[in-house]
């Protein structure tokens, strides 16, 4: 129950209406060209996924539900008088496109922790896996798991109706967000603590709950973090790896833990969200290698030459559709100038955002030098202690689970078919074009 599935009941004959009239009225239009380029070239640019919770604009970078980061952080509410909004309301947010109140958010978090619990023999799994199985791996593996209690998987079973496929969407989509940070905090104290770890808070907003059950809970700055980085990760419209990849496997009807799990293995992809872990290794390793904690800016040039030349590329920076510095990192840089100015692993980073783009931009191919969202969060969370990072694609994870689930109770809703491109051979593009 709760109001937020309510109101999703409510919207449903309205957007199936909105998508019935757009089809009508601009089915057989054009969205552009489909050129040879693109098809090699990872379908870059093709417009052909519909994907309602955010769209990213090139310059402009991410919009939630039409709202930039920075009117999320004055529009949603927070926990904290002036903190950071949180994770339950972007959920109403990206489910709803309605900014919800106090309460409704509220509501989120009760429901969530109501939801909030692991059958024995996943956790068993957990304990099983050898420490040096990587996070993420972990993560997929608890995932499938969890998939014997998905309640789309029975009700299909059963017969239910198409037209009620997103009913029990909803059901395993707030089931796999609630149950997440369990699943990701028994990892964490698996791998790198003593196993042992605390139980819900029904009182506990899912951050303040997330970081206790890490073992985090009187670190207020971590949490304010967690917070932070929960609502920037959650969604970057339909095209990237592990939303289209959710999307993908979603429209062959299997059902949310399914559909996540190959989500999130493509998150632990070094291109995508592994770039998160790498960032930071790539400083220390820096550092490490320097014999220095502050390396001039000779240094750190030179360093990202090395990078290159040795055909490796540098983490943190580039992206596919942004061409800006994207505001995901530049809600973190604010965050980092109000809360650890003088750390020395924050001046590095905020050198490399100067000097990076310079050595990029010299080689003279990459279409964008500037920093993605993974150049900061690295920084962010060593500061508060926590060191492991190996494990941050878990928090990616868990926090895109909130963008992409939204969209899947939307893709059972509007009866979105199974996704089936065409793809061509060598051959056959030969034959169009060389008759
Ligand atoms: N360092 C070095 N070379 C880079 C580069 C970087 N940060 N970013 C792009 N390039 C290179 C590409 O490898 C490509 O080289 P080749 O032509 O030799 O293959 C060339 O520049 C052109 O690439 P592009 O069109 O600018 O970028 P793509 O859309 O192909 O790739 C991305 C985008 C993000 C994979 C790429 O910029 C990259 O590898 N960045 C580093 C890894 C990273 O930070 N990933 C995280 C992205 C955000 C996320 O998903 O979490």
């Amino acid at each position: 129950a709760g109001s937020l599935k309510a109101r999703v009941a409510e919207l449903i004959p309205e957007k199936r209406n909105e998508l019935k009239e757009i089809k009508t009225k601009y089915g057989n239009k054009s969205l552009g060209e489909v050129t040879v380029d693109m098809a090699i070239g990872g379908m870059r640019g093709i417009k052909g996924l519909l994907w309602d919770t955010s769209i990213l604009d090139a310059d402009e970078g991410i919009r939630f539900r039409g709202y930039t980061i920075p009117e999320l952080q004055e529009k949603l509410p927070a926990t904290i008088e002036g903190g950071e909004p949180t994770p339950e309301a972007i959920l109403w947010l990206l489910i709803t496109g309605e900014v919800p109140t106090a309460a409704q958010a509220r509501s989120i978090t009760d429901d969530l922790s109501s939801r909030a619990t692991i059958p024995e023999f996943v956790e068993e799994i957990l304990d099983r896996c050898p420490r040096d199985l990587h996070p993420m791996s972990q993560l997929s593996l608890a995932l499938n798991a969890l998939q014997r209690d998905s309640i789309f998987a029975k009700a299909y079973a059963d017969g239910i109706n198409k037209a009620n496929y997103w009913d029990p969407t909803y059901e395993d989509s707030m089931n796999v967000i609630a149950k997440l940070p369990l699943i990701a905090a028994k990892i964490y104290r698996n791998v790198y603590k003593d196993g042992k770890m605390g139980a819900i808070d029904p009182k506990a907003d899912y951050s303040q709950n997330f970081a206790n059950l890490l073992g985090f809970s009187d670190n207020q700055g971590f949490t304010e973090l967690l917070r932070l980085y929960l609502v920037i990760h959650t969604d970057h419209e339909g095209g990237n790896v592990s939303a289209h990849t959710t999307h993908l496997v979603g429209s062959a009807l299997s059902d949310p833990y399914l559909s996540l799990a190959a989500g999130l293995n493509g998150l632990a992809g070094p291109l995508h969200g592994l770039a998160n872990q790498e960032v930071l290794r790539w400083i220390l390793a820096m550092n490490e290698k320097l014999g220095v904690d502050h390396p001039t800016r000779e240094q750190i040039l030179n360093y990202c030459k090395e990078t290159l030349a040795s055909g490796r590329v540098i983490p943190g920076f580039g992206h596919a559709v942004l061409r800006k510095t994207d505001p995901r990192y530049i809600a973190q840089r604010e965050f980092a100038l109000k809360y650890m100015k003088d750390d020395h692993l924050f001046s590095i980073v905020s050198n490399l955002f100067h000097i990076v783009p310079e050595v990029l931009k010299e080689q003279g191919k990459v279409k964008n030098p500037y920093p993605n969202v993974d150049a900061h969060s690295g920084v962010l969370l060593r500061y508060y202690g926590f060191v492991e990072q190996d494990y941050y694609t878990v928090l990616f994870g868990v926090s895109r689970a909130i963008g992409v689930l939204s969209q899947l109770v939307w893709d059972r809703a509007l009866g979105l078919p199974i996704e089936r491109p065409k793809s061509m051979t060598m051959a056959s593009i030969r034959q169009m074009f060389e008759k």
